[in-house]
Protein backbone atom coordinates (compact mmCIF):
# COMPACT_ATOMS: atom_id res chain seq x y z
CA UNK A 1 0.00 0.00 0.00
CA UNK A 2 1.22 3.47 0.70
CA UNK A 3 4.49 4.19 -1.18
CA UNK A 4 6.99 6.69 0.77
CA UNK A 5 9.23 9.68 -0.78
CA UNK A 6 12.18 9.45 1.22
CA UNK A 7 12.86 12.43 2.45
CA UNK A 8 15.97 14.16 4.01
CA UNK A 9 15.50 14.10 7.71
CA UNK A 10 13.87 17.63 8.57
CA UNK A 11 15.62 19.85 10.86
CA UNK A 12 14.40 18.91 14.68
CA UNK A 13 13.46 21.68 16.19
CA UNK A 14 13.98 21.34 19.40
CA UNK A 15 11.50 22.70 21.79
CA UNK A 16 12.53 25.13 25.10
CA UNK A 17 10.12 24.74 27.75
CA UNK A 18 10.37 27.73 30.27
CA UNK A 19 11.63 26.61 33.41
CA UNK A 20 12.70 23.05 32.52
CA UNK A 21 15.60 20.99 31.45
CA UNK A 22 15.66 19.20 28.34
CA UNK A 23 13.47 15.93 29.46
CA UNK A 24 15.25 12.47 29.44
CA UNK A 25 12.00 11.63 26.47
CA UNK A 26 13.42 14.20 24.02
CA UNK A 27 16.18 11.88 23.03
CA UNK A 28 14.90 9.18 20.43
CA UNK A 29 16.38 5.20 20.72
CA UNK A 30 19.46 4.53 18.21
CA UNK A 31 17.98 4.06 14.77
CA UNK A 32 14.33 5.34 15.49
CA UNK A 33 14.18 7.78 13.29
CA UNK A 34 16.85 5.91 10.39
CA UNK A 35 13.82 5.75 8.23
CA UNK A 36 12.38 9.55 8.60
CA UNK A 37 10.84 10.46 5.34
CA UNK A 38 7.31 11.74 4.67
CA UNK A 39 4.34 9.63 3.51
CA UNK A 40 1.90 10.18 1.14
CA UNK A 41 -1.46 10.10 4.18
CA UNK A 42 -2.75 14.16 4.01
CA UNK A 43 -4.49 12.77 7.80
CA UNK A 44 -3.05 10.38 10.25
CA UNK A 45 -4.97 8.88 13.53
CA UNK A 46 -2.43 7.94 16.03
CA UNK A 47 -4.59 5.21 18.45
CA UNK A 48 -2.62 2.55 20.83
CA UNK A 49 -5.62 0.20 19.15
CA UNK A 50 -6.31 -0.39 15.65
CA UNK A 51 -10.12 -0.29 14.72
CA UNK A 52 -9.81 -4.08 13.81
CA UNK A 53 -9.40 -7.28 15.39
CA UNK A 54 -6.86 -10.19 14.53
CA UNK A 55 -8.77 -13.28 14.58
CA UNK A 56 -7.78 -16.97 13.34
CA UNK A 57 -10.45 -18.96 11.33
CA UNK A 58 -10.44 -22.92 12.24
CA UNK A 59 -8.31 -23.38 9.75
CA UNK A 60 -5.60 -21.47 11.43
CA UNK A 61 -5.88 -18.61 8.49
CA UNK A 62 -5.36 -15.22 10.38
CA UNK A 63 -7.62 -12.18 9.37
CA UNK A 64 -8.55 -8.92 10.21
CA UNK A 65 -12.12 -8.54 11.28
CA UNK A 66 -13.53 -4.88 11.92
CA UNK A 67 -14.25 -3.73 15.21
CA UNK A 68 -16.03 -0.77 14.60
CA UNK A 69 -16.40 1.22 17.79
CA UNK A 70 -17.59 5.39 17.44
CA UNK A 71 -14.25 6.53 16.93
CA UNK A 72 -14.07 4.81 13.81
CA UNK A 73 -17.42 5.97 13.02
CA UNK A 74 -16.92 9.43 13.02
CA UNK A 75 -13.47 9.18 11.17
CA UNK A 76 -13.85 6.89 8.74
CA UNK A 77 -15.36 9.35 6.36
CA UNK A 78 -12.81 11.65 6.88
CA UNK A 79 -10.26 8.68 6.55
CA UNK A 80 -11.86 7.93 3.47
CA UNK A 81 -11.94 11.74 2.16
CA UNK A 82 -8.66 12.68 2.64
CA UNK A 83 -7.27 9.25 1.88
CA UNK A 84 -6.06 8.83 5.50
CA UNK A 85 -4.80 6.03 7.51
CA UNK A 86 -4.84 4.59 10.93
CA UNK A 87 -1.75 3.68 12.90
CA UNK A 88 -2.75 1.52 15.91
CA UNK A 89 -1.72 -1.68 18.04
CA UNK A 90 -3.39 -4.78 17.06
CA UNK A 91 -3.51 -5.82 21.02
CA UNK A 92 -1.50 -8.59 20.47
CA UNK A 93 2.19 -8.94 21.57
CA UNK A 94 4.18 -9.81 18.69
CA UNK A 95 6.16 -8.14 15.97
CA UNK A 96 4.74 -4.92 13.81
CA UNK A 97 2.14 -6.05 11.37
CA UNK A 98 3.17 -3.41 9.12
CA UNK A 99 0.79 -1.89 6.43
CA UNK A 100 -2.13 -3.28 5.51
CA UNK A 101 -6.18 -2.67 4.40
CA UNK A 102 -9.04 -3.76 6.32
CA UNK A 103 -12.94 -2.58 5.35
CA UNK A 104 -11.37 -0.44 2.67
CA UNK A 105 -9.37 1.80 5.17
CA UNK A 106 -5.25 1.83 5.18
CA UNK A 107 -4.03 0.70 8.15
CA UNK A 108 -0.16 0.34 9.94
CA UNK A 109 0.32 -1.95 12.77
CA UNK A 110 2.38 -0.93 15.74
CA UNK A 111 4.24 -3.70 16.90
CA UNK A 112 4.75 -4.56 20.86
CA UNK A 113 6.90 -7.15 22.73
CA UNK A 114 5.41 -9.25 25.81
CA UNK A 115 7.66 -6.92 27.92
CA UNK A 116 6.22 -4.56 26.73
CA UNK A 117 2.55 -5.25 26.76
CA UNK A 118 3.30 -6.06 30.31
CA UNK A 119 5.22 -2.65 31.31
CA UNK A 120 3.66 0.09 28.66
CA UNK A 121 -0.18 -1.26 28.43
CA UNK A 122 -0.65 -3.48 31.14
CA UNK A 123 1.96 -1.13 33.77
CA UNK A 124 2.21 2.35 32.74
CA UNK A 125 -0.93 2.39 31.21
CA UNK A 126 -3.51 1.06 32.94
CA UNK A 127 -1.66 1.06 36.63
CA UNK A 128 -0.25 4.25 36.36
CA UNK A 129 -2.24 6.59 34.77
CA UNK A 130 -5.50 5.13 34.64
CA UNK A 131 -6.03 4.89 38.67
CA UNK A 132 -4.20 8.67 38.51
CA UNK A 133 -6.55 10.64 36.10
CA UNK A 134 -9.54 8.99 37.64
CA UNK A 135 -8.52 10.89 41.12
CA UNK A 136 -6.77 8.03 42.50
CA UNK A 137 -10.01 5.63 42.82
CA UNK A 138 -7.63 2.90 42.95
CA UNK A 139 -3.72 3.23 43.94
CA UNK A 140 -1.45 4.04 41.09
CA UNK A 141 1.56 2.23 40.89
CA UNK A 142 4.95 4.10 39.89
CA UNK A 143 7.52 1.99 38.31
CA UNK A 144 10.73 3.29 36.48
CA UNK A 145 10.62 0.29 34.10
CA UNK A 146 7.62 1.22 33.20
CA UNK A 147 8.02 4.55 32.32
CA UNK A 148 10.99 3.47 29.82
CA UNK A 149 8.20 1.21 28.05
CA UNK A 150 5.95 3.72 27.87
CA UNK A 151 8.81 6.09 26.32
CA UNK A 152 10.08 3.70 23.97
CA UNK A 153 6.61 3.00 22.64
CA UNK A 154 5.74 6.51 22.42
CA UNK A 155 8.57 6.51 19.90
CA UNK A 156 7.32 3.38 17.67
CA UNK A 157 4.29 5.31 17.25
CA UNK A 158 5.42 8.43 16.53
CA UNK A 159 7.87 7.04 13.86
CA UNK A 160 5.34 5.18 12.02
CA UNK A 161 3.26 8.38 12.42
CA UNK A 162 6.21 10.25 10.91
CA UNK A 163 6.87 8.36 7.91
CA UNK A 164 3.17 7.95 6.70
CA UNK A 165 2.24 11.78 6.96
CA UNK A 166 2.54 13.27 3.92
CA UNK A 167 4.32 17.16 4.37
CA UNK A 168 2.11 19.86 5.95
CA UNK A 169 -0.71 16.68 6.91
CA UNK A 170 -2.84 17.04 9.92
CA UNK A 171 -2.28 13.79 12.57
CA UNK A 172 -4.55 13.31 15.64
CA UNK A 173 -2.96 11.54 18.17
CA UNK A 174 -5.50 9.89 20.87
CA UNK A 175 -5.88 9.57 24.56
CA UNK A 176 -3.78 8.39 27.30
CA UNK A 177 -1.04 6.12 26.58
CA UNK A 178 0.44 7.92 23.45
CA UNK A 179 0.96 11.40 25.32
CA UNK A 180 4.49 11.88 24.38
CA UNK A 181 3.80 11.74 21.00
CA UNK A 182 2.77 15.02 19.70
CA UNK A 183 6.47 16.69 20.86
CA UNK A 184 8.11 13.46 19.47
CA UNK A 185 6.43 14.19 16.38
CA UNK A 186 7.11 17.65 16.33
CA UNK A 187 10.79 17.29 16.91
CA UNK A 188 10.71 15.65 13.78
CA UNK A 189 8.09 16.68 11.55
CA UNK A 190 7.60 20.67 12.42
CA UNK A 191 5.78 20.65 8.81
CA UNK A 192 2.78 18.71 10.44
CA UNK A 193 -0.40 20.16 12.13
CA UNK A 194 -1.02 17.96 15.18
CA UNK A 195 -3.83 17.24 17.24
CA UNK A 196 -4.38 15.56 20.48
CA UNK A 197 -7.88 14.40 21.96
CA UNK A 198 -7.77 12.84 25.50
CA UNK A 199 -10.08 10.28 26.37
CA UNK A 200 -10.27 9.95 29.89
CA UNK A 201 -10.44 13.11 32.57
CA UNK A 202 -7.52 15.08 33.20
CA UNK A 203 -6.77 15.10 37.00
CA UNK A 204 -6.28 18.43 38.97
CA UNK A 205 -2.99 19.63 39.54
CA UNK A 206 -2.88 18.42 42.97
CA UNK A 207 -3.23 14.80 41.89
CA UNK A 208 -1.38 15.29 38.42
CA UNK A 209 1.85 16.43 40.87
CA UNK A 210 2.16 12.60 42.08
CA UNK A 211 3.34 11.35 39.09
CA UNK A 212 7.25 11.60 38.86
CA UNK A 213 7.28 12.08 35.03
CA UNK A 214 4.79 14.80 35.14
CA UNK A 215 6.94 17.48 33.10
CA UNK A 216 8.00 14.93 30.54
CA UNK A 217 4.21 14.34 30.18
CA UNK A 218 3.16 18.05 30.12
CA UNK A 219 5.85 18.71 27.80
CA UNK A 220 5.16 15.80 25.36
CA UNK A 221 1.55 16.64 25.04
CA UNK A 222 2.74 20.42 24.37
CA UNK A 223 3.81 18.96 21.09
CA UNK A 224 0.46 19.17 19.83
CA UNK A 225 -1.49 22.67 18.38
CA UNK A 226 -4.66 21.37 20.10
CA UNK A 227 -4.99 19.62 23.02
CA UNK A 228 -9.14 18.42 23.46
CA UNK A 229 -10.08 17.40 26.30
CA UNK A 230 -13.60 15.86 27.57
CA UNK A 231 -14.70 18.87 29.84
CA UNK A 232 -13.88 22.24 30.72
CA UNK A 233 -13.04 21.12 33.80
CA UNK A 234 -10.48 18.82 32.48
CA UNK A 235 -9.08 21.67 29.92
CA UNK A 236 -9.14 24.01 33.02
CA UNK A 237 -6.58 21.07 35.07
CA UNK A 238 -4.30 20.78 32.18
CA UNK A 239 -3.82 24.04 31.95
CA UNK A 240 -3.42 24.50 35.75
CA UNK A 241 -0.90 21.65 35.47
CA UNK A 242 1.15 23.24 32.99
CA UNK A 243 1.47 25.98 35.15
CA UNK A 244 2.63 23.90 38.07
CA UNK A 245 4.79 21.24 36.54
CA UNK A 246 6.60 22.88 33.55
CA UNK A 247 6.44 26.44 34.39
CA UNK A 248 4.64 27.24 31.45
CA UNK A 249 2.59 30.32 31.06
CA UNK A 250 -1.23 30.35 29.79
CA UNK A 251 -4.21 32.88 29.02
CA UNK A 252 -7.52 31.24 28.70
CA UNK A 253 -6.99 28.45 26.54
CA UNK A 254 -3.92 29.71 25.01
CA UNK A 255 -0.49 28.14 26.27
CA UNK A 256 2.96 29.70 25.34
CA UNK A 257 5.23 27.60 24.47
CA UNK A 258 8.88 29.02 23.75
CA UNK A 259 10.01 27.18 20.13
CA UNK A 260 13.16 27.90 18.64
CA UNK A 261 11.50 30.29 16.00
CA UNK A 262 9.68 32.16 18.92
CA UNK A 263 6.48 31.01 20.82
CA UNK A 264 4.18 29.13 19.61
CA UNK A 265 0.50 29.05 20.88
CA UNK A 266 -0.98 25.75 22.02
CA UNK A 267 -4.82 25.76 22.78
CA UNK A 268 -6.53 23.48 24.79
CA UNK A 269 -10.16 23.12 24.84
CA UNK A 270 -13.53 21.10 25.72
CA UNK A 271 -14.83 18.89 22.77
CA UNK A 272 -17.35 16.27 24.00
CA UNK A 273 -17.34 13.31 22.66
CA UNK A 274 -20.42 11.75 21.43
CA UNK A 275 -21.88 8.86 19.80
CA UNK A 276 -23.30 8.06 15.95
CA UNK A 277 -26.86 8.78 17.75
CA UNK A 278 -28.84 8.26 14.19
CA UNK A 279 -27.15 4.85 13.34
CA UNK A 280 -27.42 3.51 17.17
CA UNK A 281 -31.33 4.99 16.84
CA UNK A 282 -31.93 3.15 13.42
CA UNK A 283 -31.00 -0.45 15.33
CA UNK A 284 -33.12 0.21 18.34
CA UNK A 285 -35.93 0.79 15.40
CA UNK A 286 -35.48 -2.07 13.99
CA UNK A 287 -39.20 -4.86 14.82
CA UNK A 288 -36.21 -8.06 15.48
CA UNK A 289 -34.21 -5.51 18.25
CA UNK A 290 -37.57 -4.28 19.57
CA UNK A 291 -38.99 -7.65 19.44
CA UNK A 292 -36.30 -8.87 21.31
CA UNK A 293 -36.29 -6.13 24.11
CA UNK A 294 -39.94 -7.40 24.84
CA UNK A 295 -38.50 -10.54 24.95
CA UNK A 296 -35.64 -9.86 26.91
CA UNK A 297 -38.75 -8.71 29.77
CA UNK A 298 -40.56 -12.00 28.92
CA UNK A 299 -37.29 -13.53 30.34
CA UNK A 300 -37.25 -12.02 33.05
CA UNK A 301 -40.92 -12.54 34.08
CA UNK A 302 -42.24 -9.24 33.03
CA UNK A 303 -40.71 -7.36 36.35
CA UNK A 304 -42.23 -4.61 37.16
CA UNK A 305 -38.90 -2.21 37.14
CA UNK A 306 -36.57 -3.45 34.52
CA UNK A 307 -33.16 -1.72 36.33
CA UNK A 308 -30.02 -1.96 33.69
CA UNK A 309 -26.24 -1.11 34.29
CA UNK A 310 -23.80 -1.67 31.08
CA UNK A 311 -20.14 -0.71 32.02
CA UNK A 312 -16.52 -2.26 30.86
CA UNK A 313 -15.83 -4.12 35.05
CA UNK A 314 -13.78 -1.18 35.78
CA UNK A 315 -13.24 0.07 39.00
CA UNK A 316 -13.97 3.60 37.75
CA UNK A 317 -17.52 2.77 36.62
CA UNK A 318 -19.18 2.49 40.23
CA UNK A 319 -20.67 -0.74 40.03
CA UNK A 320 -20.14 -2.03 43.57
CA UNK A 321 -21.66 1.37 44.93
CA UNK A 322 -24.36 0.92 42.10
CA UNK A 323 -25.18 -3.45 44.09
CA UNK A 324 -24.90 -1.46 47.55
CA UNK A 325 -27.55 0.64 46.41
CA UNK A 326 -29.75 -1.47 45.35
CA UNK A 327 -28.96 -4.13 47.79
CA UNK A 328 -30.30 -1.75 50.83
CA UNK A 329 -32.94 -0.52 48.59
CA UNK A 330 -34.37 -4.63 48.56
CA UNK A 331 -33.51 -4.95 52.50
CA UNK A 332 -35.67 -2.01 53.00
CA UNK A 333 -38.61 -3.32 50.21
CA UNK A 334 -39.08 0.93 48.70
CA UNK A 335 -38.82 -1.23 45.24
CA UNK A 336 -41.74 -3.15 43.68
CA UNK A 337 -41.14 -6.77 44.65
CA UNK A 338 -40.98 -7.89 40.74
CA UNK A 339 -37.86 -5.49 40.21
CA UNK A 340 -35.06 -6.87 38.00
CA UNK A 341 -31.19 -5.60 37.41
CA UNK A 342 -29.28 -6.39 34.71
CA UNK A 343 -25.95 -5.89 35.38
CA UNK A 344 -23.65 -6.79 31.95
CA UNK A 345 -20.10 -6.49 33.16
CA UNK A 346 -18.19 -6.90 30.06
CA UNK A 347 -14.60 -7.95 30.71
CA UNK A 348 -11.54 -5.75 30.88
CA UNK A 349 -7.91 -5.71 31.21
CA UNK A 350 -7.71 -8.93 33.12
CA UNK A 351 -4.17 -9.49 33.44
CA UNK A 352 -4.20 -6.55 35.91
CA UNK A 353 -4.02 -7.24 39.64
CA UNK A 354 -6.68 -4.69 40.30
CA UNK A 355 -9.33 -5.95 37.57
CA UNK A 356 -8.94 -9.30 39.02
CA UNK A 357 -9.97 -8.11 42.53
CA UNK A 358 -13.05 -6.32 41.32
CA UNK A 359 -14.70 -8.63 39.64
CA UNK A 360 -13.88 -11.20 42.77
CA UNK A 361 -16.04 -8.15 44.66
CA UNK A 362 -18.86 -7.63 41.97
CA UNK A 363 -19.32 -11.34 41.93
CA UNK A 364 -19.35 -11.79 45.64
CA UNK A 365 -21.67 -9.18 46.09
CA UNK A 366 -23.99 -10.01 43.53
CA UNK A 367 -24.18 -13.82 44.69
CA UNK A 368 -24.63 -12.04 48.10
CA UNK A 369 -27.41 -10.13 46.81
CA UNK A 370 -29.24 -13.07 44.83
CA UNK A 371 -28.57 -15.55 48.09
CA UNK A 372 -30.93 -13.34 50.18
CA UNK A 373 -33.24 -11.99 48.02
CA UNK A 374 -33.57 -14.40 45.35
CA UNK A 375 -36.97 -16.67 44.86
CA UNK A 376 -36.12 -19.86 43.03
CA UNK A 377 -36.04 -18.47 38.98
CA UNK A 378 -36.26 -15.05 39.61
CA UNK A 379 -32.95 -13.47 40.83
CA UNK A 380 -32.88 -10.12 41.42
CA UNK A 381 -29.38 -9.36 39.73
CA UNK A 382 -29.02 -10.61 36.48
CA UNK A 383 -24.92 -10.68 36.33
CA UNK A 384 -23.61 -10.71 32.74
CA UNK A 385 -19.68 -11.25 32.57
CA UNK A 386 -20.08 -11.62 28.27
CA UNK A 387 -19.25 -8.88 25.43
CA UNK A 388 -22.92 -8.51 23.28
CA UNK A 389 -23.67 -7.34 19.49
CA UNK A 390 -24.53 -4.02 19.40
CA UNK A 391 -28.04 -5.09 18.49
CA UNK A 392 -28.76 -6.85 21.97
CA UNK A 393 -26.85 -3.67 23.84
CA UNK A 394 -30.14 -2.04 21.67
CA UNK A 395 -32.42 -4.46 22.87
CA UNK A 396 -31.24 -4.08 26.44
CA UNK A 397 -31.65 -0.18 25.79
CA UNK A 398 -35.15 -0.21 24.69
CA UNK A 399 -36.15 -2.66 27.92
CA UNK A 400 -34.88 -1.21 30.44
CA UNK A 401 -37.32 1.06 32.60
CA UNK A 402 -34.30 2.87 34.44
CA UNK A 403 -30.63 3.11 33.00
CA UNK A 404 -27.97 3.31 36.27
CA UNK A 405 -24.37 5.28 34.98
CA UNK A 406 -22.78 5.57 38.34
CA UNK A 407 -19.40 6.34 38.02
CA UNK A 408 -16.71 7.73 40.65
CA UNK A 409 -15.25 9.14 37.49
CA UNK A 410 -15.72 9.13 33.89
CA UNK A 411 -14.19 11.02 31.10
CA UNK A 412 -17.23 11.50 29.24
CA UNK A 413 -19.05 7.38 29.16
CA UNK A 414 -21.26 6.62 25.84
CA UNK A 415 -23.30 4.33 27.52
CA UNK A 416 -25.50 6.90 28.98
CA UNK A 417 -25.46 8.57 25.27
CA UNK A 418 -26.40 5.50 24.10
CA UNK A 419 -29.29 4.96 26.14
CA UNK A 420 -30.65 8.20 25.34
CA UNK A 421 -30.66 7.85 21.71
CA UNK A 422 -32.04 4.56 21.49
CA UNK A 423 -35.15 5.84 23.47
CA UNK A 424 -37.12 6.70 20.28
CA UNK A 425 -40.12 5.94 22.33
CA UNK A 426 -39.51 8.75 24.69
CA UNK A 427 -39.77 6.25 27.82
CA UNK A 428 -37.32 5.57 30.10
CA UNK A 429 -35.15 7.42 32.86
CA UNK A 430 -31.66 7.86 33.39
CA UNK A 431 -29.39 7.88 36.95
CA UNK A 432 -25.86 9.54 36.24
CA UNK A 433 -23.17 10.21 38.16
CA UNK A 434 -22.36 14.06 38.44
CA UNK A 435 -18.43 12.18 38.08
CA UNK A 436 -19.03 11.93 34.16
CA UNK A 437 -18.09 13.97 31.56
CA UNK A 438 -21.86 13.29 30.15
CA UNK A 439 -23.27 14.85 33.29
CA UNK A 440 -22.38 18.47 31.83
CA UNK A 441 -24.62 17.95 28.55
CA UNK A 442 -27.57 15.21 30.10
CA UNK A 443 -29.27 17.39 32.49
CA UNK A 444 -32.38 15.73 31.92
CA UNK A 445 -30.97 12.81 34.18
CA UNK A 446 -31.39 12.14 37.87
CA UNK A 447 -27.96 13.59 39.44
CA UNK A 448 -25.96 11.22 41.69
CA UNK A 449 -23.18 11.73 43.60
CA UNK A 450 -22.52 7.78 43.54
CA UNK A 451 -20.70 7.98 46.98
CA UNK A 452 -23.52 8.98 48.43
CA UNK A 453 -25.58 5.54 49.08
CA UNK A 454 -28.77 7.28 50.25
CA UNK A 455 -29.04 9.98 47.53
CA UNK A 456 -27.82 7.10 45.10
CA UNK A 457 -30.99 5.14 46.46
CA UNK A 458 -33.42 8.11 46.50
CA UNK A 459 -32.44 8.67 42.83
CA UNK A 460 -33.12 5.53 41.68
CA UNK A 461 -36.26 5.57 43.72
CA UNK A 462 -37.34 8.53 42.13
CA UNK A 463 -36.40 7.65 38.83
CA UNK A 464 -38.42 4.65 38.95
CA UNK A 465 -41.79 6.16 39.58
CA UNK A 466 -42.15 9.46 37.84
CA UNK A 467 -44.61 10.34 35.96
CA UNK A 468 -44.94 8.92 32.12
CA UNK A 469 -45.11 13.17 31.42
CA UNK A 470 -42.04 13.94 33.45
CA UNK A 471 -39.97 10.95 31.98
CA UNK A 472 -40.94 12.40 28.33
CA UNK A 473 -40.23 15.51 29.17
CA UNK A 474 -36.76 14.68 30.44
CA UNK A 475 -35.86 12.02 27.96
CA UNK A 476 -37.33 14.48 25.31
CA UNK A 477 -34.43 17.29 26.65
CA UNK A 478 -31.66 14.85 26.62
CA UNK A 479 -32.34 13.16 23.10
CA UNK A 480 -32.17 16.83 21.43
CA UNK A 481 -28.41 17.06 22.81
CA UNK A 482 -27.25 14.04 22.04
CA UNK A 483 -29.03 14.29 18.19
CA UNK A 484 -27.38 17.53 17.86
CA UNK A 485 -24.48 16.61 18.99
CA UNK A 486 -23.22 13.24 17.65
CA UNK A 487 -19.64 11.64 17.09
CA UNK A 488 -19.39 13.45 13.37
CA UNK A 489 -20.20 17.10 15.17
CA UNK A 490 -17.19 16.19 17.84
CA UNK A 491 -14.64 15.30 15.28
CA UNK A 492 -15.57 18.18 12.64
CA UNK A 493 -15.53 20.52 15.56
CA UNK A 494 -12.09 19.26 16.86
CA UNK A 495 -10.61 19.29 13.56
CA UNK A 496 -11.78 22.63 12.32
CA UNK A 497 -10.47 24.41 14.96
CA UNK A 498 -7.28 22.13 14.71
CA UNK A 499 -7.00 23.32 11.22
CA UNK A 500 -7.50 27.06 12.35
CA UNK A 501 -4.06 26.65 14.18
CA UNK A 502 -1.79 29.03 13.59
CA UNK A 503 0.25 26.24 12.02
C1 LIG B 1 -13.27 5.73 27.38
C2 LIG B 1 -13.49 6.69 28.55
C3 LIG B 1 -15.17 7.90 27.16
C4 LIG B 1 -19.52 -2.09 26.59
N1 LIG B 1 -19.82 -3.38 26.71
C5 LIG B 1 -20.15 -3.82 25.47
C6 LIG B 1 -20.03 -2.75 24.57
N2 LIG B 1 -19.64 -1.70 25.29
C7 LIG B 1 -19.41 -0.37 24.69
C8 LIG B 1 -20.50 0.60 25.12
C9 LIG B 1 -19.79 1.93 24.89
C10 LIG B 1 -18.34 1.59 25.18
O1 LIG B 1 -18.21 0.18 25.14
C11 LIG B 1 -17.92 2.03 26.56
O2 LIG B 1 -17.73 3.43 26.49
P1 LIG B 1 -17.66 4.32 27.78
O3 LIG B 1 -17.69 5.72 27.37
O4 LIG B 1 -18.82 3.96 28.66
O5 LIG B 1 -16.36 3.89 28.56
P2 LIG B 1 -14.78 3.52 28.26
O6 LIG B 1 -14.65 2.20 27.60
O7 LIG B 1 -14.17 3.60 29.61
O8 LIG B 1 -14.21 4.66 27.28
C12 LIG B 1 -14.91 7.24 28.51
C13 LIG B 1 -14.79 6.99 26.01
O9 LIG B 1 -13.45 6.51 26.15
C14 LIG B 1 -14.87 7.73 24.67
O10 LIG B 1 -14.08 8.87 24.67
O11 LIG B 1 -16.55 8.21 27.09
O12 LIG B 1 -15.08 8.18 29.55
O13 LIG B 1 -13.25 6.04 29.79
O14 LIG B 1 -19.88 2.33 23.57
O15 LIG B 1 -21.63 0.41 24.33
N3 LIG B 1 -20.31 -2.82 23.25
C15 LIG B 1 -20.72 -4.03 22.79
N4 LIG B 1 -20.82 -5.12 23.60
C16 LIG B 1 -20.58 -5.06 24.93
O16 LIG B 1 -20.71 -6.05 25.65
N5 LIG B 1 -21.02 -4.14 21.49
Amino acid sequence: MAKHDIDPVLPAPRLRMTGGRSPACSVPPAGAWRMARTGRHEFVVVASRLPVDRVEGADGEASWRPSPGGLVTALEPVLREAGGVWIGWSGDAGPAPGAFEANGLDLVGVGLSADQVRDFYEGFCNATVWPLYHDVVARPQFDRRWWEAYVAVNWSFAAAAAAEAARGATVWVHDYQLQLVPRMLREQRADLRIGFFNHIPFPCSGIFAQLPWRRQVIEGLLGADLLGFQSRADAANFIGACRQAAGTPAKGHAIGVHDPDGVREVRAAAFPISIDSAALEAIARRDEVRKRAADIRLALGQPDLLLLGIDRLDYTKGILHRLDAYGELLDEGRLSPRVALVQVASPSRERVEAYRELRDEVELTVGRINGEHAEVGSPPVHYLHQSYPREEMAALYLAADVMLVTPLRDGMNLVAKEYVACRYDENGALVLSEFTGAADELTGAFMVNPYDIDGLKDAIVRAATISPAEARRRMRSMRRQVGQHDVAYWAASFLDTLNQAPG
